[in-house]
């Protein structure tokens, strides 16, 4: 019998730093709104709300906490030295896309914080973490020491989880985390499969590839996550993104496509070799059939997808069927707003759909579903975590307080280097560490 279990999204709480400073190629929206002010308590507030909003439904809502920055570790590990204020002059004036990499508040999306496999699918029969490597951008690669911190101080328990070390940090084993893998399966103490999708073959350079943009996952760093989580061969589906998309900013899958339980919503522009992608779930899933709901160009063209970030959506089991919840562009871009006015009349797995504003992430290219990372928990696992990272009101009382209190409401590239930020970024998480119990997980309370 399998054990009663829930899916918990565990959302990035979005840092101090909050800027757009154009860091990632291939990811529009990031490249569109470079150099803009952006408001990183108006993000943070914009995160809370949402994550209160599915709270309220009955969801388990868990917290990851932003990360330190501008990180002055990496910044002495490239040669700067005196003190961090002098290290933030020095690099302001020699070098400011350098301080804007070790500045972004990029933690917050959290869908690339980590794979997971539910203890349903393991060989030892614990959840397994492997914190992705994000060597694909410079201001991504410094995230995973700190997250592996951070997952290890909430799923402490290591009868029940275990944490694997980052691959690689190499170009051959890119890997972006749960962005990529979605898992499907009846319930969710069930056994699933779990879907890796890549963008190329590292070790293979004939095999198809994108050509303008960057493929950040390879097939190689699935593999091995899928070897190092002790996942069962005939569980595990391998599928390559559609090489075509990515180069029109399709950066990560989850950017055109989301799957939940045993529904699939993807774009037909999703997948290199679609009918044997949804060949091999249908053959790897038991106890449930798989639901796939396939969108078509004609009714919604990929460059709307992109824009209105619909495939970015949350997708989450519900009382009578499933929710989407979609980022408020979603009803900015005609098509889009068209189909998922049909979605729910078409009877099909969505039976309703929501509209989140997240729009200060949305603007760096992160919707809802890049906020959030999913961690299908049994009872026993549940129980076994640190609870004060799960959102309760008195939590969403005390955090929004915290924002308020130490967030700027603007932020623009030439403040990154300001000493004073450093020490209200500081000051602000000692702070919250201590509000949500994760002990001392950051370098300046090493
Ligand atoms: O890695 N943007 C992030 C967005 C990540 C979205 N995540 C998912 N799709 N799961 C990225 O490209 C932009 C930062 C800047 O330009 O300031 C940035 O890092």
């Amino acid at each position: 019998m399998a054990k009663h279990a829930v899916e918990a999204n565990f959302d990035g709480l979005v840092g101090p730093t909050h800027n757009y400073a154009g860091l990632s190629w291939g990811n529009v929206a990031s490249k569109s709104n470079v150099s803009s002010v952006s408001n990183p308590k108006e993000a943070a507030l914009q995160g809370l709300a949402k994550m209160k909003r599915l709270a309220d439904r009955g969801y388990v809502q868990g917290i990851l906490p932003p990360h330190e920055r501008p990180h002055i570790p990496t910044l002495r590990a490239l040669g700067f030295d005196g003190s961090d204020a002098r290290v933030l002059e020095q690099v302001a004036r020699s070098s400011p896309a350098l301080l804007a990499a070790v500045s972004s508040a990029s933690p917050m999306w959290t869908a690339n914080a980590a794979t997971v496999s539910p203890s349903a699918d393991t060989s030892d029969h614990r959840v397994h973490f492997t914190p992705a490597n994000l060597s694909a951008k410079f201001h991504r690669s410094i995230e995973h020491t700190v997250t592996g911190r951070s997952l290890k101080a909430i799923f402490a328990d290591d009868s029940y989880f275990a944490h694997h070390p980052a691959l690689p940090s190499v170009s051959h084993f890119g890997d972006e985390g749960a962005a990529n893998h979605t898992r499907l399966c009846g319930e969710y103490g069930e056994p699933g499969v779990e879907l890796f999708v890549y963008g190329q073959t590292a070790f293979n350079e004939q095999a198809p590839a994108p050509k303008k943009y960057p493929a950040r996952q390879t097939l190689e760093a699935s593999q091995a996550i899928a070897r190092l989580h002790g996942l069962k061969d005939q569980r595990v589906v391998f599928a390559q993104q559609n090489p075509e998309a990515i180069d029109a900013g399709v950066f990560h899958n989850d950017v055109i496509a989301v799957g939940n339980g045993n529904a699939l919503f993807y774009h037909e522009m999703a997948f290199l070799e679609e009918e044997q992608v949804l060949a091999d779930i249908r053959e790897r899933l038991v106890g449930a059939e798989l639901e796939a709901v396939r969108v078509c160009s004609a009714d919604v063209p990929l460059e709307d997808a992109i824009a209105s970030y619909l495939f970015n959506s949350q997708l989450l089991k519900s009382p009578d069927g499933m929710l989407l919840a979609v980022p408020g562009e979603c009803r900015e871009v005609a098509s889009v707003s068209r189909y998922l006015d049909n979605l729910v009349a078409s009877g099909g797995p969505v039976t309703s759909v929501e509209v989140f504003d997240v729009k200060q992430s949305m603007r760096n290219g992160g919707g809802p579903a890049c906020l959030r990372l999913r961690v299908a928990l049994d009872d026993d696992e549940l129980n076994a975590i640190n609870r004060g990272v799960l959102l309760t009101d008195d939590l969403y009382e005390r955090l929004t307080a915290w924002v308020a209190a130490h967030y700027r409401d603007e932020l623009s590239q030439d403040e990154l280097g300001d000493p004073m930020l450093l020490e209200e970024v500081r000051k602000a998480l000692d702070e919250l560490t201590g509000i949500m119990g994760l002990g001392s997980i950051y370098d300046f309370q090493l």
